[in-house]
């Protein structure tokens, strides 16, 4: 399979059955790189309403560094059976991409590790901006909606009736 040509869930070829009933969501959405994050919240709030989630609660925060706390204070609620991050890092933008990218991922992992809450990963971490906007509803699919699903998949996982 060509790396380019690889199936994403937000392809309408890729059978993906989720049932979100009875499930409450956080998103929390980066504004840096704001037209970008704005298709990725489109697409993370289509996949839940198609999979019929309860409530989708969305908070905005500056820039994918700071997602990690917001999603840790979100986790902390105890309302929310998962939670999806999104961002989008270009390296293009950026001489300090590593730190921003990578603790954006570690961050987001220790939260869901430390307080038992699934938080999906719809952070882009591109080259260029042309790489990101084909993963926000371009010719990648939507990255966003792909999180949605997954937090979806990983709030039933372990999840008792
Ligand atoms: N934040 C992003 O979400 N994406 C980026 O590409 C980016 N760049 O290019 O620097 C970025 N920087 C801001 C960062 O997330 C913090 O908001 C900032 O460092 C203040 O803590």
């Amino acid at each position: 399979m060509d790396f380019t040509d690889y199936p994403t869930m937000s392809d309408e070829q890729m059978e993906w059955k989720a049932d979100a009933r009875g499930l409450r969501f956080a998103i929390v959405v980066a504004r840096f790189n704001r037209k970008i994050t704005e298709k990725l919240l489109e697409g993370a709030r289509e996949a839940l309403e198609r999979a019929g989630a309860d409530s989708v609660e969305v908070v905005r925060v500056p820039g994918a560094f700071e997602l990690p706390l917001a999603a840790q204070r979100l986790a902390r609620q105890s309302v929310y059976h998962a939670i999806i991050a999104l961002g989008a890092v270009v390296r293009g933008e950026t001489p300090h991409f590593d730190y921003v990218a990578g603790e954006a991922a570690r961050g987001l992992q220790q939260a869901a590790l430390e307080n038992n809450v699934p938080i999906a990963f719809g952070v882009l971490t591109t080259d260029t901006y042309e790489q990101a906007e084909a993963r926000a509803g371009g010719a990648h699919g939507n990255k966003g909606y792909d999180a949605a699903m997954t937090a979806v998949e990983m709030a039933r996982f372990g999840a008792i009736g």
